[in-house]
């Protein structure tokens, strides 16, 4: 008799994307940090990290390449918010590109919408309220941001919330948007390198192992 192999189910992926450097700066530590994750397994997934350029427009169209080449069961997007002080977990993505200075193809659109006939906003599917505790419990500054900004951070997490709730196959997809702070070199308020990235694989723990987020105030202490 034949014996017939049975089928092997790929991993599940989860998709982490950073940013170049932009605004003048030598580094984005958003790219650092899921980089350093690339290749990881959290609760049987495989992290791959992509780098997406900090530029209106193609940023998207970057993320949606990804999106469809490795249909990820989550998708967490992370970008720098010098002057920040604690990692951000963003609750919410506006349907608005203001640009307070260029991006990294010197476009600098003031008040346009992200997509043309969207929603006003999009909210995260992350548990960002479960995030928080977690990341509270290990010593890690954490808060839920209710603002990405209005720069390229916003526009692509707007257009990731945009592509799970429109493409059929990621109708089950997870995702959202972490802001980090900077690094010590580059100014105060910091975090470690090394602080993010345990951040940022507790946040993806969290995510993956956390159906329904708990319904605790934003400011509530762990
Ligand atoms: N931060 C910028 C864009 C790229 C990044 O890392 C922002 O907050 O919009």
């Amino acid at each position: 008799m034949v014996q017939r192999k049975k089928p092997v189910s790929p991993t599940p992926k989860v998709l982490l994307t950073g940013f170049d450097a932009f605004g003048g700066e030598a580094l984005n530590p958003s790219w650092l940090a899921v980089k350093s994750l690339h290749g990881r397994q959290i609760a049987g997934h495989r992290v791959v990290a992509a780098q997406l350029p900090t530029v209106f427009g193609q940023s998207l169209r970057e993320l949606r390449y990804l999106l469809r080449l490795h249909q990820p069961t989550l998708v967490v997007c992370v970008g720098q918010a010098g002057g920040r002080a604690t990692l951000s977990l963003e609750r919410v993505a506006i349907n608005v590109d203001d640009a307070r200075i260029p991006d990294n193809a010197a476009a600098q659109p003031v008040d346009t919408p992200v997509i043309h006939g969207g929603p006003s906003a999009y909210f995260s599917r992350l548990p960002i309220k479960t995030m928080r505790l977690t990341l509270l419990a290990a010593d890690i500054p954490a808060e839920v941001s209710q603002t990405a900004g209005t720069f390229v951070c916003n526009h692509v997490f707007y257009g990731l919330m945009h592509e799970l709730a429109h493409q059929p196959t990621l109708n089950n997809t997870r995702g959202g948007f972490i802001h980090v702070p900077w690094l010590p070199e580059q100014g105060q308020p910091s975090m470690t390198a090394q602080m993010m990235a345990q951040a940022l694989r507790l946040c993806v723990r969290v995510a993956l192992e956390t159906p329904q987020d708990i319904a605790v105030g934003a400011g509530a202490l762990h």
